[in-house]
């Protein structure tokens, strides 16, 4: 007899600031629940009550960091989130949404912070093995459209201080990562306004149900 894969289906969520990620969660959720998949939605770092600590800790502006730190911190609040939450969930059966996952640490440490792919890729294999999100849709944006979005929002987090250099080295360092793993990323031009965007995610969620089937539905 064959044997059935009815794990669930890990999906996440990437870009720089202001692209929409938060704004396109919700609808991606909204979406898959009407298609009667049960979805827990997280999100990095943090999703669970140490991880969200760290995350206090890694966006305080008021505390200094050592890159590697920084780095480390990403990991530590991931393997929390990883083993209490992501995997029991899809061993289950369920979907799991993340907004952001282990793509932002090479984003934001290899490439803004400059510490390089190599290190970021050797904590992932300590702490992940091989496991990564099934699709990870990518919200592409130019940096400085992104920063214009949130330029109404009051006050700015330790990472959001950086300057648009930074960013710009966090949105060459995701365009290296989607080169490397094109199979996995789906990108999403976050340019086009809020309506156009969700149908090009609605068309990238249909792909993903349908080569998912055997996934475990609740009824509506
Ligand atoms: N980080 C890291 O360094 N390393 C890691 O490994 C991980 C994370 C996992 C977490 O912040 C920080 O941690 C983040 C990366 C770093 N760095 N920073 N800074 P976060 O992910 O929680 O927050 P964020 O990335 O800063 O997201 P954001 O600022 O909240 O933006 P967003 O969620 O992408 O956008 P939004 O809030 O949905 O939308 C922004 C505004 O644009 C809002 O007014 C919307 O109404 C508007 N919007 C959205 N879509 C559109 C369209 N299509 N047209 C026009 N306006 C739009």
């Amino acid at each position: 007899m064959t044997a059935v894969d009815t794990r669930g289906c890990f999906l996440s969520l990437e870009g720089v600031e202001g692209v929409g990620k938060t704004t396109n969660l919700k609808y991606i959720v909204e979406y898959l629940s009407e298609h009667g998949i049960t979805v827990v939605q997280t999100r990095e770092p943090g999703g669970t009550l140490s991880g969200e600590r760290i995350r206090d800790l890694l966006l305080d502006p008021t505390v200094d960091l050592l890159d590697d730190t920084e780095l480390l911190l990403m990991f530590a609040s991931r393997a929390e989130l990883v083993k209490k939450t992501i995997q029991p969930a899809l061993a289950r059966g369920d979907w799991v949404v993340s907004d952001r996952f282990t793509d932002a640490s090479f984003a934001y440490q290899g490439g803004g912070r400059q510490l390089g792919f190599q290190r970021v890729a050797a904590l992932e294999s300590w702490v992940l093995g091989t496991f990564k999100p099934d699709t990870t849709l990518f919200l592409d944006l130019p940096v400085q459209q992104g920063l214009d979005r949130l330029s109404e929002r009051p006050g700015k987090d330790r990472i959001e201080l950086e300057s648009t250099a930074f960013f710009d080295r966090v949105r060459v360092a995701y365009h290296q990562r989607i080169a490397e793993q094109p199979e996995r990323f789906r990108i999403i031009d976050a340019s086009l306004p809020l309506s156009d965007v969700q149908q090009s995610i609605k068309a990238v969620l249909d792909e993903v149900i349908r080569q998912h089937p055997l996934t475990t539905r609740h009824a509506n």
